[in-house]
């Protein structure tokens, strides 16, 4: 009878209204602002090749990748520790659908195309368009990928021979059979940021020229990885090492040998907020044959290298889930009806989205220079200019967009209203996973304080080439009238940064180290302005291309100038944050 009076909700009947889905469809072809920058950047006939590429990798991505991501996710890693007849096996058990994606990541030649160099500079930026693509359904695959590049980098810039030498070959390689991923293990329970202060790990030479590693690793991701770079300090025959960065060295060995953990026993899988798709582990070193890579006492120096390329995964990562969020949400808001209208027509509702478009938009161009720069730099295309806007522009990409994808996927779950809330959707997974970007690598102090050491090692010129690098941005783009005020904004900002710089290096270092927060920030959003005036300038810039510049330049620019005039680098306030944040605290 309630059928028949069709009364909804009753027994026989759920209600008739499902909300559809977000549909992910090819996320190259809905990318407008990742095609115009390849047209605007790429010569013809590289941007032809590339843009059949990713079309068909975009395709890909959504009708294959996209539900192993998902499977990752669903089915983290495990450890077995001891097999049924308690024999010690320290086994970590991936999902099949992570092994697919290693074989992916091969047949993509997601590593190989950085290394072959086939669109000479252009590669990185083909090989970080298609990382782009590919990284938000990966189930976090792009961190082991990340830590191989970033190893392949360290040997290619090392004049080495033997085993390391020859796992180069494998990081690049195209076979499935051959590749090897690798990590990366620096952090020790003492510390992650301070390197040098925290590494206790011990390595003794052994008659062959080999070494073995005793040490305890406290985070290890990917650890089922085929080999890895690490810090260790040599011991001499008396037993002595030694201590700081002077007393480091960076060595690689493989993690297994003829199916056997090489002189290593994982002791636990950490049990942590996202990134659940890698297994991270805490690694007990007792014995690990390791083969030493860099001059003694010069580790970090050689590490360094590495920490550029997973450094700009960290930035691909953060700015490629920042698109995917917005591209979900936009689905949505054309289906999602309230008060009347779809979402997309409530003003309030575009006017959320269009802030978080234009945040996306910097971050990608601040993303693909770095990667262009890269490019040039290993062609050997680089000036002096380029190598230093480079150098400052991987702190600065790592730290800024890291903090940007936080926020904008924040705003973005909102953007589902509930349903961004629920686990089942895949989304909230997305704001887990993105909330290490700002921790590991280095966190947002620390990257801070890397952009001091850069321009403390060049003595300042490397603000000299910023500062020009911005200023050729603006010249191209002061002409065009619905630009000029936005390039006058951006050359206050310059002008203030300039001042301050002048000002602060009368004040010391101490004084520098309190603004570094505020600097990097005010480094990244000025620079930022400057790429999209420039982008907006090209002749078939769009006029959402010329909209977002101008929203972009509309915010706070020079931070370090507000925060300075407000006094908040003196000692005073150095002694009131103290006394702030310990308000009622027994210690
Ligand atoms: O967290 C990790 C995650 C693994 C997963 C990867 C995922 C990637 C993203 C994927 C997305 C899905 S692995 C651990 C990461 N750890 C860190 O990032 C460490 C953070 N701490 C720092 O960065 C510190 O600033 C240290 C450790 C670099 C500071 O060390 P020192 O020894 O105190 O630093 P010094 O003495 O200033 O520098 C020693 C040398 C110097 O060279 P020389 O002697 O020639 O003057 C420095 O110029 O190292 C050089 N150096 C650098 N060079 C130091 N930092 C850099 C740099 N960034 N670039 C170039
Ligand atoms: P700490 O160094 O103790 O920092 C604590 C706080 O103090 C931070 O806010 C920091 O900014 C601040 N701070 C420290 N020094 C200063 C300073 N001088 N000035 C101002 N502020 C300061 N590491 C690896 O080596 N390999 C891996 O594969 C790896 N995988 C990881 C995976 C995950 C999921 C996570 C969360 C971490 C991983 N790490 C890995 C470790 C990571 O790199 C470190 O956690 C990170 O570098 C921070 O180090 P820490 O944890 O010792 O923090």
């Amino acid at each position: 009878i309630l059928e028949e009076l069709k009364v909804p909700f009753s027994r026989t009947s759920v209600g008739t209204f499902f909300q559809d889905r977000p549909k992910l469809g090819n996320q190259y072809l809905e990318d407008a602002f990742l095609q115009g920058y390849l047209k605007r950047h790429l010569p013809p006939k590289v941007f032809e090749e590339v843009n059949q590429q990713l079309e068909r990798f975009g395709a890909r991505v959504a009708d294959e990748i996209d539900c192993l991501g998902r499977e990752c996710e669903l089915n983290p890693p495990q450890l077995q520790q001891y097999d049924a007849w308690g024999q010690r096996v320290d086994r970590i058990i991936t999902c099949p659908a992570w092994k697919k994606m290693k074989e992916i990541s091969v047949e993509e030649g997601l590593i190989a195309e950085a290394y072959e160099r086939k669109y000479r500079n252009w590669s990185r930026v083909y090989q970080v368009s298609k990382l782009y693509l590919y990284t938000p359904s990966a189930g976090l695959f792009t961190c082991p990928l990340a830590m191989t590049d970033g190893a392949a980098k360290v040997i290619e810039s090392l004049d080495i021979s033997g085993p390391p030498a020859e796992a180069f070959g494998h990081l690049t390689s195209r076979d499935p059979k051959q590749f090897w991923t690798s990590g990366q293990w620096m952090t020790e329970r003492k510390g992650g940021s301070d390197v040098a202060g925290g590494t206790e790990t011990v390595a003794r030479e052994q008659a062959d020229g080999t070494y073995q590693l005793y040490g305890f690793k406290w985070f290890t991701s990917a650890t089922d990885s085929d080999m890895t770079l690490t810090l260790g300090r040599i011991m001499d025959a008396q037993g002595n090492t030694k201590q700081g960065t002077k007393g480091l060295s960076l060595f690689c060995l493989k993690i297994q040998n003829e199916g056997k953990l090489n002189g290593i026993e994982v002791q636990k899988l950490k049990d942590k907020l996202g990134t659940r798709q890698v297994p991270t582990a805490e690694l007990l070193l007792d014995g690990a044959k390791a083969f030493r890579i860099s001059d003694e006492g010069r580790g970090v120096a050689a590490i360094a290298n590495m920490l550029t390329i997973t450094r700009i995964y960290n930035t691909i990562f953060a700015v490629a889930n920042m698109r995917r969020m917005i591209n979900l949400a936009r689905e949505y808001a054309s289906k999602r009806f309230a008060f009347g209208k779809f979402i997309k027509d409530h003003p309030l509702h575009m006017q959320t989205m269009a802030r978080m478009e234009v945040q996306t938009r910097g971050a990608f161009l601040l993303l693909m220079e770095a990667a262009k720069l890269l490019g040039l730099e290993e062609t050997n295309m680089t000036t002096e200019q380029d190598q230093h806007v480079l150098r400052l522009l991987i702190p600065l990409a790592k730290l800024y967009t890291g903090k940007q994808a936080v926020s904008t996927i924040s705003e973005g779950l909102e953007c589902f209203g509930g349903q961004g809330y629920m686990e089942d959707t895949g989304l909230p997974a997305i704001l887990r996973d993105v909330q290490v970007l700002t921790i590991w690598e280095g966190t947002t102090n620390i990257l801070s304080l890397d952009v001091l050491r850069a321009v403390a090692k060049s003595e300042g010129q490397v603000l000299v080439s910023f500062f020009a690098a911005v200023q050729s941005n603006l010249d191209s783009s002061v002409n065009i009238p619905e630009l000029a005020s936005s390039v006058t904004l951006v050359h206050a900002a310059l002008n203030k940064l300039r001042e301050f710089t002048q000002r602060a290096g009368l004040k010391g270092a101490g004084f520098l180290e309190l603004a570094a927060r505020d600097f990097a920030y005010s480094l990244a959003r000025i620079y930022i302005g400057g790429l999209l005036l420039k982008h907006a300038t090209w002749t078939k810039a769009s006029p959402a291309d010329i909209y977002s510049a101008q929203r972009w330049c509309e915010q706070d620019l020079c931070p370090v100038d507000t925060a300075n005039r407000v006094g908040e680098y003196n000692a005073e306030a150095v002694s009131m944050d103290t006394i702030l944040v310990y308000e009622g605290s027994p210690l």
